[in-house]
């Protein structure tokens, strides 16, 4: 914010900038950033209520108002890792193919750019992760990528509702580039689930196995290869924690042993990149937006911790 006004005005008392954390000055520009946020307000091909596209804006809007302090590590991690904001990205809305193809596109430059910064995807819809996930792929040769999926659904439909590029088919579009991990899925079809039982490379947690016991995260990381992309699809948790957002399934996992997990990826895995997607912001109740800040601020806590112990 006050790089964009003149020097005598800057110590006036503005608002903090509509970066993610509100950060500002260094710890928020590209040259010293260790993580890059990436907002694709994308919404199309939906199945029931919409509003996915003003999910990036109120994730970052909430975002300004955690507190940078991390009581878990002890630490300011956000300012210590340093994240930079990038604009709002603009993909065609000639349908969900070409836009897929486009962003594709985009994480090729992005990803070139990044060097070994961490790049979040905030969505936005489900249906144009595959192109992060392929991009990522992309860039390990000879090494197989495996997907961390948080979903109540599957999204393993080969096509939904005529589109192969459904947010219902978002995952097969995936599998056969990279291997994949779902957890907390509650939602699925019959076809879907003779895929996971035909596909050695597919290893689902069903949510009525994580709900009593905590043996799933064991299973989880021991399925997972060294480098991971996370997708998280805020469905994935339990409607009472999550009710914004446009499928809405009962049974989802709660926020601690979920944070339990992403910190042991973290620190037991190479995590390459992450996308949180499917929020769509609901008028007069502002907690679901700040559930998925606090959820992007853990994980970037988390990356930067795992930073500090190999650095
Ligand atoms: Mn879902």
């Amino acid at each position: 914010m006050t790089d964009k006004i003149p020097a005598a005005l800057a110590g006036l008392s503005w608002e903090l900038p509509r970066n993610f954390l509100g950060l500002e000055g260094e710890p928020a520009e590209w040259e010293n950033a260790g993580v890059v946020i990436l907002p694709t307000p994308y919404e199309s091909t939906v199945s029931y209520q919409g509003g996915t596209k003003r999910g990036p804006a109120a994730i970052i809007e909430a975002s300004r108002y955690i507190e940078l302090y991390d009581q878990e590590l002890d630490a300011e991690p956000g300012p210590a890792v340093g994240v930079v904001t990038l604009p709002g990205l603009h993909l065609t809305s000639s349908g969900p193919q070409a836009a897929v193809a486009e962003l594709r596109e985009v994480y090729d430059a992005i990803l070139e750019a990044a060097g070994g910064r961490l790049v979040i995807g905030l969505g936005g819809e489900h249906s144009i992760t595959s192109a992060p996930v392929l991009a990522h792929a992309a860039r390990l040769p000879g090494e197989r990528l495996s997907i961390l999926q948080f979903d109540a659904h599957g999204d393993l439909r080969l096509e939904y509702e005529g589109s192969p590029y459904s947010h219902a088919s978002v995952m097969a579009r995936c599998i056969d580039d990279a291997d994949l991990v779902a957890v907390g899925i509650r939602a699925i079809t019959s076809d879907e689930r003779a895929l996971i039982r035909e596909r050695d490379s597919i290893t689902t947690i069903f949510a009525e196995e994580m709900w009593d016991n905590e043996e799933w995260i064991d299973r989880a990381l021991a399925a997972l290869g060294d480098k991971v992309f996370i997708t998280f699809d805020v469905d994935y948790f339990d409607p009472s924690l999550m009710p914004a957002t446009g499928t809405p399934e009962p049974g989802g996992p709660a926020w601690y042993p979920t944070l339990k997990l992403l910190r042991r990826v973290f620190a037991e895995k190479t995590v390459v990149g992450a996308d949180v997607v499917e929020l769509a912001p609901m008028g007069g109740n502002a907690a679901p937006d700040f559930v998925v800040a606090k959820l992007v601020y853990k994980m970037i806590a988390y990356h930067w911790a795992a930073k500090q112990t190999r650095d």
